[in-house]
């Protein structure tokens, strides 16, 4: 199959991290032709896609009407406001915002997890999916296994989330106080265009706004889109967000509890037969017994790579059947870019995408 790709927030670091990823030709799909938009200070800029010159061009509908299916990675209001009428003449949409991941007849979709609700006849009908959050996504890949084999009592977690996950921008805040720290020793706590106080040499329970429950943004999307995606829509989930000072990599730190009695080495064994999930969990060895990894993984070792890992997976008595363990991966891969192009790959691959263009 041969499609016009679109890619909304092409110079944004999803953007990019997905230019990156279709140039890798992993998809069953072939890309016959390239369409970049970004905001106008963008617009008219070149990027070279496989030795080919691509224009950006602002978000605008008649060209987007030319894409067989359009990876949206740029802010809500862009996605609600192209996406309805896209959908109407059956462009397919993969939203990485959180614009429609609550919308009932959007589904919202990890394809390892959830890929059953790709349904052509349904897409056929809204041509819009919803790809989650990046601490959603490796969350969901860990629990649904373990729910599906042990079920799932309860959640509690907290993340290290890198600066990437709030964009280039953020990136540079970190670079620019770290220079600043070593140059001047300026260790004062100010707060940045991005951050509220300085992330370099500091960590911040605060990933986006804190709502009236006292929540923020992230924790509350962390746990409505885990109960959606597990269809288990009061499963007792708390989530606390915490802004660490790494550039890209998310970690995710997890105690749970299951409804049956079960030991490390079966949760070891359930997440290693799921597709996407690599467990690295050694408690002592010699360096040359232990493979690239060595005892766990770090969010630096997950950059530019598409596994979610697994570390540190042990019993513990706070629940009845409790068990804490480590999740990191690459927010930009699997957290958003490679999630979006599974879920555009599945669409082909099940005749969504056939369908919609001969509607
Ligand atoms: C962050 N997780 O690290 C956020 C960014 O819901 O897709 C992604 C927000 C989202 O800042």
């Amino acid at each position: 199959l041969e499609l016009t790709i679109g890619i909304v927030g092409a110079t944004g670091v999803v953007g990019q991290t997905a230019l990156d990823l279709l140039a890798d030709e992993f998809t069953d799909f072939k890309v016959k032709k390239l369409k970049l938009y970004a905001s106008r200070a963008s617009a008219g800029k070149m990027v070279t896609f496989c030795n080919s010159k691509i224009t950006i061009e602002e978000p605008n509908l008649p060209s987007m009407l030319e894409c067989n299916a359009i990876l949206f990675a740029t802010e809500a209001s862009i996605s609600t406001e192209f996406i309805p009428k896209l959908a109407e003449h059956g462009v397919l949409c993969i939203d990485k915002s959180s614009a429609f991941r609550a919308h009932p007849s959007v589904p919202l979709v990890v394809p390892e997890v959830n890929g059953h609700l790709l349904n052509p006849n349904e897409l056929k009908k809204f041509p819009v999916v919803a790809s989650p959050n990046c601490c959603t996504i490796p969350l969901v890949m860990v629990l649904k296994p373990l729910q599906d084999k042990f079920g799932l009592e309860r959640v509690i977690l907290s993340t290290y989330q890198s600066v990437s996950g709030a964009g280039k921008p953020a990136i540079d805040v970190l670079t620019e106080e770290t220079k600043n720290f070593f140059v001047n020793q300026d260790l004062t706590c100010g707060k940045s265009e991005i951050f509220p106080k300085s992330i370099a040499f500091n960590v911040m329970p605060y990933v986006a706004g804190i709502l009236d429950n006292g929540d923020t943004d992230e924790e509350s999307k962390i746990i409505s889109e885990s109960r959606k995606i597990l269809n288990s829509p009061k499963l007792p989930l708390a989530a606390t967000s915490v802004r660490v000072p790494t550039f890209v990599g998310h970690g995710e730190s997890v105690t749970l509890e299951l409804s049956s009695k079960v030991t490390a080495s079966q949760i070891k064994e359930t997440l290693s037969e799921f597709p996407g999930i690599q467990i690295i969990d050694e408690k002592s060895a010699k360096d040359e017994d232990l493979g690239t990894y060595g005892l766990f993984v770090t969010p630096r070792e997950t950059h530019g790579k598409d596994d979610v890992f697994v570390s540190r997976i042990r019993n513990t008595d706070v629940f009845q059947n409790g068990i804490s363990l480590w999740i990191v991966s690459d927010n930009l891969r699997k957290g958003a870019a490679l999630n979006a192009i599974q879920v555009i790959n599945s669409c082909a691959a099940n005749g969504t995408l056939k369908a919609l263009s001969s509607k």
